[in-house]
């Protein structure tokens, strides 16, 4: 069977490196969408990718150009498009609404648009989340479930869900969306409340900072790790016919846990350092999300195989590590120095 060809849209991103590493490690050729800016700043702005440079193609585009995304899908025929790229902090989408729209809508319509235009087989991957029910009107929040989305960010998804459907009814496209609940890992953002907990941590128990500043100790989520979220994006792109799916943990825990059991792996009591403030607090908060996933566990027989606390100590234990090679490394400095 011929080589695959896959385009990741956010390679740089958490996602975007976990699932080319899966599609390299399946035989595809892998190329990836990033901004130029990241080419000139490639030691930070690859730090996820970084181990794969060698066999990746990158292609410098924006999401707020048209033409410079209709420039990389006119010079290659892909077979599966997974569009992961989007401003994807649900704080900053309150902060700046007007760009995380722009980006997030828009970005996504030219995806799509390019490749009706050029190559109207491509599947297409459309990064939907589980921040488009919100204010949820059903527990557990499955694929019927109705949207209701409580910020910009949610709204710009249910917008990119919305025109990911209609392009497959209107143009009998294969484009599919995938409503995963958050999934975190040792690749997360720093902004984001998991990977704040576990570096916050870590720095404490490094003797760095005594305290660590959250909002809302008592939201729940439905976590999981992205190794396991992204298998399921593929195999979404494999079946017959094309239909969105719910990716889910099926468990939810709040902030407050999150925190119990990351400052216990270090043995740490969270009480001791964890202060609520006002800032971290959003305008309008999503309390509570858990995920049934039964037609992704029955259809795709996707199956996760980290359990919350495996993906905490996955965490807590990389920050932990990533502290002492640092600490080790500012020591070798000062006695080269001396
Ligand atoms: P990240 O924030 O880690 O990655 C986002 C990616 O988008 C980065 O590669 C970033 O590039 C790229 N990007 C942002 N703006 C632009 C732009 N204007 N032009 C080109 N590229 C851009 O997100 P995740 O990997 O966690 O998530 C991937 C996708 O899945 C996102 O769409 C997110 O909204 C969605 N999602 C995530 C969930 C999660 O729990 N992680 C759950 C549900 C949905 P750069 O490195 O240059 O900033
Ligand atoms: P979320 O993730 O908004 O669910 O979006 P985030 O980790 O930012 O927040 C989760 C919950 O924790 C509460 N919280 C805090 N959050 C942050 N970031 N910082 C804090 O200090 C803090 N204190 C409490 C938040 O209020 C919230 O309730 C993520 C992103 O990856 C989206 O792109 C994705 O679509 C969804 O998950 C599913």
């Amino acid at each position: 069977m011929a080589q695959k060809k896959a385009l990741i849209t956010g390679i740089t991103g958490q996602d975007g490196s976990y699932l080319a590493e899966h599609l390299l490690s399946l035989g595809y050729e892998v190329h990836g969408l990033v901004r130029r800016v990241a080419f000139e700043d490639p030691q930070r702005r690859f730090t996820r990718i970084g181990h794969l440079l060698d066999q990746l193609t990158l292609h410098p585009a924006s999401l707020e150009s048209y033409p410079s995304i209709f420039s990389v899908v006119s010079r290659h025929q892909f077979d599966e498009c997974y569009h992961l790229a989007a401003q994807s902090f649900v704080a900053e989408s309150f902060a700046d609404g007007f760009s995380t729209m722009n980006t997030n809508i828009n970005g996504t319509h030219y995806m799509l648009a390019a490749l009706r235009e050029l190559q109207p087989r491509c599947r297409f991957y459309f990064a939907g989340s589980s921040e488009m029910f919100g204010k949820v009107r059903e527990v557990p929040q499955k694929e019927t479930t109705p949207f209701h989305p409580r910020s910009p960010y949610g709204i710009s998804k249910v917008a990119g869900f919305d025109l990911t459907r209609n392009y497959r009814e209107a143009y009998e496209m294969f484009c599919v969306s995938g409503i995963l609940f958050n999934h975190e890992s040792p690749r997360r953002g720093f902004e984001f409340v998991t990977r704040k907990i576990t570096s916050g941590a870590a720095r404490i128990k490094a003797g760095l900072e005594k305290e660590l500043r959250l909002g809302n100790l008592e939201a729940r989520r439905d976590w999981g790790h992205a190794k396991d979220y992204i298998r399921a994006m593929h195999l979404m792109l494999q079946q017959e016919q094309p239909e969105d799916f719910v990716v889910a943990s099926g468990e939810s825990h709040t902030v407050r846990q999150f925190c119990e059991l990351a400052f216990g792996e270090v043995g740490l009591d969270y009480r001791d350092h964890v202060v609520q403030d006002e800032q971290f607090y959003r305008p309008a908060e999503v309390e509570s999300l858990i995920g049934d996933a039964t037609r992704a566990r029955t259809v795709l027989k996707w199956q996760p195989e980290y359990t919350f606390p495996a993906l905490v100590k996955d965490m807590i234990t990389h920050d932990v590590q990533m502290m002492s090679d640092r600490n080790a490394a500012k020591s070798q400095t000062a006695s080269e120095a001396i």
